[in-house]
């Protein structure tokens, strides 16, 4: 009988990750399918860390000499690798964090699509002329590549959230050095295998263009802290965040911080219930309840209240979970035991404030070291308890409401502010919530769910969410240096703002 452990083996060796990069280190990998150790990965010291990071420092000085569209190049090479390696990585993606197969897959396509993105912006990253009030010069803006971007990705996006930074930092002419989360070595160690690959076909690049920085809180630290590295883009809780924002900004660098969401969809009485059924299951059960963009809050008005929500209910009782591997189950587990742990405090607080809470009990897959739990809903007498926290599990809670007002209140009544959404054909109503009066987020959709975003749009949210924005649109400003440049071609010195200085 084949084993987690051997499947992440037979994974590894397709995709180029050798066993001596899996073994016998100190850093863990527990698989959530089951619960089993399936390597143990060598991990990075703060002192190789200082080393590793200035050789990304001396790659960067190479790199931002080579055209932007040869870079592009090489993105475009990245892509070709990573459509041969779908399968595998798209597999390794499942094994090593739990999503469903096509979920895994997903996740995979979306660093291809951000690659086929980047290599688009590499014959733009456009500047600006821009109309001096002087004679004859000509004043533009231009932008350089910004030195050395340092990515921090969490565990649910192990993969695809580097490659939003990495593929616009590799055509801005950085390098990236990749602090993984301790939970996802393994696909970690596959994209590098993979970027090797394409580094090759393109006939070699820089040493140090991508490093990574294998471990805990310690080599992040290291990453945060060093003064080579300008941009810090991060990923994960907003305690993390806090600290990683605040750390940057003493050395003056530039943090890009997409952290927790508390994301919520407001269904109104025009609402199509069963589109709006189909659309809260995806975006709330979806990937167990582990993306930021999770749908963790609907506000439902009370006219329709009574339609939806007992339907929703047997959805949540009928919903398939079971092992991503083996099975074709819709919900797979949670990444741990402690991840289990504040799924089931959130509940007991949910109940202490008044909640009716459906499901959400742990469901036997697998044995005991892995968790599987019926995602939870909880109909909330109101605003209070843990609906204002971010709980990273399927814990969705339901709030009635009478007006738009107050529906666009509690929505933006919380500390988080990445994505949301509106259910309904009502265009006063659609358009209230995407007005400036309306969703406070960063992402607001229409007639679907909160989660699923395409790589063309900018992504990120406000407040504690960190505001910052990665992937699509201009989120490439962020990995390059602006400059003005004003160029006199004249023989004369006139002064902006007519200011006189004659000697
Ligand atoms: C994340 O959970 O960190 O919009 C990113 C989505 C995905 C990305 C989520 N494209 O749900």
């Amino acid at each position: 009988m084949t084993t987690i452990s051997t499947d992440v083996r037979t994974v590894l060796d397709a995709l180029g990750v050798t066993p001596a990069q899996t073994q016998g280190g100190t850093l863990k990998v527990v698989s959530p399918v089951d619960g089993a150790v399936v390597a143990a990965v060598p991990e990075t010291t703060p002192a190789e860390a200082a080393t590793l990071i200035g050789q990304a420092h001396q790659a960067y000085l190479e790199w931002r000499a080579v055209p932007a569209p040869r870079r592009g190049e090489f993105v475009r090479l990245l892509g070709e690798e990573l459509r041969a390696a779908k399968p595998a990585l798209g597999r390794l993606v499942s094994l090593e964090v739990g999503k469903s197969p096509s979920e895994g897959l997903g996740e995979v396509q979306e660093m291809i699509d951000i690659c086929d993105f980047a290599v688009g912006l590499s014959r733009q990253l456009y500047g600006l002329v821009i109309q001096s009030e002087r004679e004859d010069h000509r004043l533009t803006e231009q932008w350089h590549p910004a030195g050395v971007v340092g990515v921090i990705s969490a565990f649910n996006f192990p993969v695809a959230v580097w490659s939003w930074n990495a593929a616009l930092a590799f055509v801005c002419g950085d390098s990236v050095v990749w602090k993984p989360s301790e939970k996802a070595p393994l696909t970690a160690l596959a994209v590098a295998a993979i970027m090797a690959r394409a580094a090759q076909k393109f006939g070699g690049v820089p040493k140090g263009l991508l490093t990574m920085l294998i471990g805990g809180r310690e080599v992040g630290e290291a990453l945060v802290d060093d003064v080579r590295v300008p941009v810090v883009s991060a990923t994960g809780s907003t305690r993390m965040g806090r600290v990683v924002g605040e750390r940057v900004a003493r050395r003056f660098g530039r943090a890009i911080l997409e952290l927790g969401g508390n994301n919520a969809s407001i269904v109104t009485p025009s609402a199509d219930l069963d589109l709006t059924l189909r659309a809260v299951a995806f975006g709330a059960m979806g990937t167990a309840g582990q993306r930021c963009t999770t749908m963790r809050r609907l506000i439902v008005h009370e006219s329709v209240y009574d339609k939806l929500v007992p339907k929703l209910a047997s959805v949540y009782k009928s919903i398939s979970i079971g092992n991503p591997i083996t099975s074709d189950a819709l919900v797979g587990p949670l990444i741990d035991g402690r991840a289990y742990e504040s799924m089931q405090g959130a509940l007991a607080e949910a109940k202490k404030a008044g909640g009716i809470v459906h499901g959400g009990e742990r469901v036997d897959i697998n044995g005991p070291n892995s968790f599987y739990v019926r995602p939870a809903l909880v109909e909330m007498p109101g605003q209070v308890g843990p609906v204002c926290d971010e709980t990273f599990a399927p814990i969705l809670y339901v709030l009635k409401y009478k007006d738009l007002d107050e529906a666009i209140a509690l929505h933006n009544g919380v500390p988080q502010g990445l994505s949301s959404s509106i259910f309904g054909t009502d265009i006063r109503e659609i358009e209230t919530f995407l007005s400036a009066r309306g969703s406070d987020c960063g992402i607001a959709n229409v007639n679907m769910g909160t989660s699923g975003a395409e790589i063309g749009g900018a992504f990120g949210g406000e407040k504690e969410t960190g505001g910052g924005r990665e992937s699509g649109t201009d989120a490439w400003k962020a990995y390059m240096r602006r400059q003005t440049s004003a160029v006199n071609y004249g023989r004369k010195l006139p002064l902006a703002q007519g200011v006189k200085f004659d000697i």
